[in-house]
């Protein structure tokens, strides 16, 4: 059965008794498709959150002097390209924790931004389809964040981008319409190209609408320096940290876009998704039915470097990407807050592949050249004791 619901009530009636999600029959299939339920739901999240917070009492963080994430499109002029502007700084900043009897094991590495590469290549096998993978690519991109500001004079907060805005053709995005002002363009247009078949995945790629350099905007000159490591049709480097001066390549691809990254895709992700376990497994394509899921949806949809499992944060729209993707969770999370804040499951291996111990609050996370390990309980809320920021 459908039916509607208002925000306001349901708002109330969540945070009074702290009841349960809000559940996806409270929507129609219609309301689901244009958006209207994932407006509601992200309020809903966010009436929650604030009534949340407000029980904490006297502490310094408080939701309105939190930080606030911005939706890339929806931030001034200035701001974006104050935001690029430090993105390309970072790439030209020397290494900064790398010490120099490491260096000479990585070669490729030559910049702080290349550090937050190698690291990612270095612990690939450790931070997806585990337990961990939420947290540490929070705290991957929250640290992203915290360079912009000390490395690069950067002001304002890391912006996310929400691909479901632009899933139906996200190579006509504004925000990669190539000016000053977006985060770069596509690709250069490279035709005659065939289908791609993906083993992992199982599924025959269409080629996407660029494939070649980035060739306008903040972006168009800058060097990448490692991998990629596992890219089709590419030439990948024989070793995880080898020297690879090249352009950065994209290659969006609405094949990815409009089957795992739409606005339902989100919302029925995050509103049929009851347990952690559901919420992880279906988000990253280990789910029957969607082997990329919102997270894989988005690096494919962008394709190129963005989407080398490994060196995938090459391209500084991973790190919007990623964004949205904690967006996602602190969504989920604030939806029943009680039961979700705290909660974690699975091992530190991918898939538990090899096998390794369950993972728990008190384990010590490592983040290799980007920072000292941090303990996973400190990494559950935008709130707590590491971070003070939300999303809107
Ligand atoms: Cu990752």
């Amino acid at each position: 059965m459908h039916f509607k619901t208002s925000v306001a009530a349901l708002a109330s009636i969540s945070a009074l008794a702290a009841a349960q999600a809000p559940s996806i029959d409270q929507w129609t299939q219609q309301e689901i498709n244009n958006g209207t339920a994932w407006t509601e739901v992200t309020q809903i999240a966010s009436e929650n959150q604030i009534y949340n917070v407000g029980t904490r009492g006297d502490v310094s963080c408080q939701y309105g002097n939190a930080k606030v994430r911005k939706e890339f499109r929806h931030m001034s002029n200035a701001d974006r390209k104050a935001f690029t502007d430090a993105a390309t700084c970072l790439m030209k900043t020397p290494p900064q924790h790398m010490r120099a009897d490491q260096a000479k094991n990585y070669p490729g590495v030559k910049s702080r931004h290349d550090e937050y590469v190698a690291t990612h290549i270095n612990m690939t096998m450790n931070i997806h389809a585990t337990a961990d993978f939420l947290a540490w690519h929070r705290n991957f991109i929250w640290h992203y964040e915290s360079d912009l500001k000390t490395l690069c004079g950067y002001e304002g907060t890391l912006p996310y981008w929400n691909w479901a805005l632009d899933a139906a053709a996200p190579q006509d995005s504004p925000l990669f319409n190539g000016d000053e002002y977006s985060m770069g363009s596509n690709g250069e247009y490279i035709s005659g190209r065939s289908d791609t078949y993906l083993y992992t995945q199982g599924i025959n790629m269409p080629p996407g609408t660029g494939g070649g350099c980035v060739n306008s905007g903040p972006f168009k000159s800058v060097q990448l320096h490692l991998g990629p490591l596992d890219l089709p049709n590419a030439e990948n480097v024989n070793s995880n940290y080898q020297y690879n001066p090249r352009c950065l390549k994209r290659d969006f691809n609405s094949f990815f876009s409009n089957s795992y990254n739409t606005i339902s895709n989100v919302t029925e992700l995050v509103l049929e998704s009851i347990y952690l376990e559901d919420f992880q497994d279906r988000m990253q394509g280990y789910a029957s039915g969607d082997p990329f899921g919102v997270h894989g949806g988005g690096h494919w949809t962008v394709g190129g470097d963005a989407s080398d499992f490994h060196s995938s944060p090459n391209d500084p729209l991973f790190f919007l990407h990623h964004g949205m993707i904690d967006y996602i969770w602190t969504t989920w999370q604030n939806l029943d807050i009680y039961r979700r804040q705290l909660i974690i499951k699975g091992t530190s291996t991918l898939g538990n592949s090899p096998p390794s111990a369950e993972m728990t609050l008190d384990d010590m996370i490592p983040f290799g050249f980007v920072t000292g390990d941090v303990e996973f309980r400190k990494l559950m809320d935008t709130f707590g004791d590491a971070y003070c920021y939300r999303y809107e």
